[in-house]
């Protein structure tokens, strides 16, 4: 069975919507971020990155959520990319930005040890986070078709984009100033592999 090494509030719960959507059964192990278990040589030796999510497939450990939720379509849901290649693309250009940018611009509230050594870079890099994160809202919001990113149609793009939505408040950002992203949250919460998500602990 697939094992998926997550903790609460990460985007480890990408890979759980996407697993939920396919009815694939997988076994969730819990890192306890609290005592820095991701930091130990243990976890390590899972994902010598020491971040989650880490997905332990049959012929190997996977990281990236990217790779992961690539991986899981190809092998499980493959209805959770588009057929046609200019949508797939489209799809990816979410996903890169995702990772690229708006999780970047999250990390820049609690993880600015990542970039600079002195305590009032981190201050500076946590007090721009309520604008970058509304920034990369305005061009999300700008993409969404309603419901879900492309329609009503669920993608992949849609599972990853619906953690990093649920940080916006903690990020300082009014989900209300973007009345589409909110109605896309709304949508997949109701969503039974959202749901399962939320009863686990993984989000909320
Ligand atoms: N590029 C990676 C980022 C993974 C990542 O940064 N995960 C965070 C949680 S959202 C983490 O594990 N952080 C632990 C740490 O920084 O110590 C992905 O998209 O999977």
């Amino acid at each position: 069975m697939l094992k998926l090494y997550w903790a609460p509030n990460t985007i480890a719960s990408a890979t759980a919507i996407v697993l939920n959507e396919g009815n694939v059964p997988w076994e969730g192990i819990r890192v306890d971020f609290a005592s820095g278990e991701q930091t130990k040589p243990a976890f390590h030796k899972v994902n010598p990155k020491g971040r989650v999510p880490a997905l332990v497939t049959p012929e190997g450990v996977l990281t990236e959520t990217g790779a992961i939720l690539e991986y899981l379509a190809a092998t499980e849901v493959p209805s959770l990319v588009p057929v046609d290649p200019l949508h797939a693309a489209r799809m990816r250009e979410v996903m890169y930005f995702l990772a690229s940018t708006m999780h970047v611009n999250h990390a820049h509230k609690m993880r600015g040890a990542r970039w600079a050594d002195e305590k009032r870079s981190w201050a500076d890099m946590t007090a721009k986070v309520p604008e970058t994160m509304a920034l990369s809202c305005t061009y999300i919001e700008a993409l969404i078709a309603g419901p879900f990113l492309f329609g009503d149609h669920v993608t992949l793009a849609d599972a990853w984009l619906y953690p990093i939505s649920c940080w916006l408040e903690a990020d300082g950002v009014d989900i209300a100033d973007f009345p589409k992203l909110a109605a896309f949250r709304a949508a997949m919460a109701s969503r039974p592999s959202v749901r399962t998500a939320h009863d686990m602990g993984m989000i909320g």
